[in-house]
């Protein structure tokens, strides 16, 4: 029983929305107007989105990328994706497969914390960290979507952090 519990103790998801409250998207290099509101990425509904721009077939190239302040420095272990949401008639489009994820303490240096390729659909990914990365600010960069899309679209991004930073974060 332990080895089942062990590995969601020692890496809790920080869904407190104590926290995520604070946070603020700082940058996109595009959205669609109207319907890709970058706030969508991180307003905790899995409906809402930020979508790059696509109307009138003038849809940038990636890679696109999302900056996003915390409003404090923390130790991430890793982080969570989730994709546009095709439920009620929506379009599965700009499902993100090849990315990375960098992180930084004053949104000007960035480090590279993690970089892959997503599975595709339109599921919750998560990506462990193979090193703990501390900071104020975090960047996902998509580097190409499914079905060759040209664009990027984001239903949530999380954090994942230790039950300690978690609790502590919630107490504040
Ligand atoms: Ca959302």
């Amino acid at each position: 029983m332990l080895l089942f519990l062990l590995p969601f103790a020692a890496h809790a998801q920080t869904n407190a929305p104590e926290f995520k409250q604070h946070w603020r998207v700082v940058s996109v290099d595009s959205s669609q107007p109207g319907e890709g509101s970058p706030q969508g990425a991180i307003d905790g509904d899995p409906m809402t989105y930020w979508h790059t721009h696509w109307s009138n077939n003038d849809a940038p190239p990636h890679p696109h990328e999302i900056v996003v302040d915390m409003g404090r420095s923390v130790e991430l272990l890793g982080f969570t994706y989730l994709p546009r949401q095709a439920k009620g008639g929506g379009q599965p489009n700009g499902r993100i497969d090849r990315y990375e994820f960098m992180v930084s303490g004053d949104s000007t240096n960035w480090a590279q914390a993690a970089s892959g390729r997503f599975p595709e659909s339109g599921d919750w990914k998560t990506n462990r960290f193979s090193q703990a990365a501390t900071g104020r600010y975090f960047k996902l960069v998509s580097w190409s979507a499914f079905k060759n899309q040209p664009f990027a679209a984001v239903g949530e991004l999380d954090v994942l952090v230790s039950d300690k930073a978690a609790a502590d974060l919630k107490s504040r």
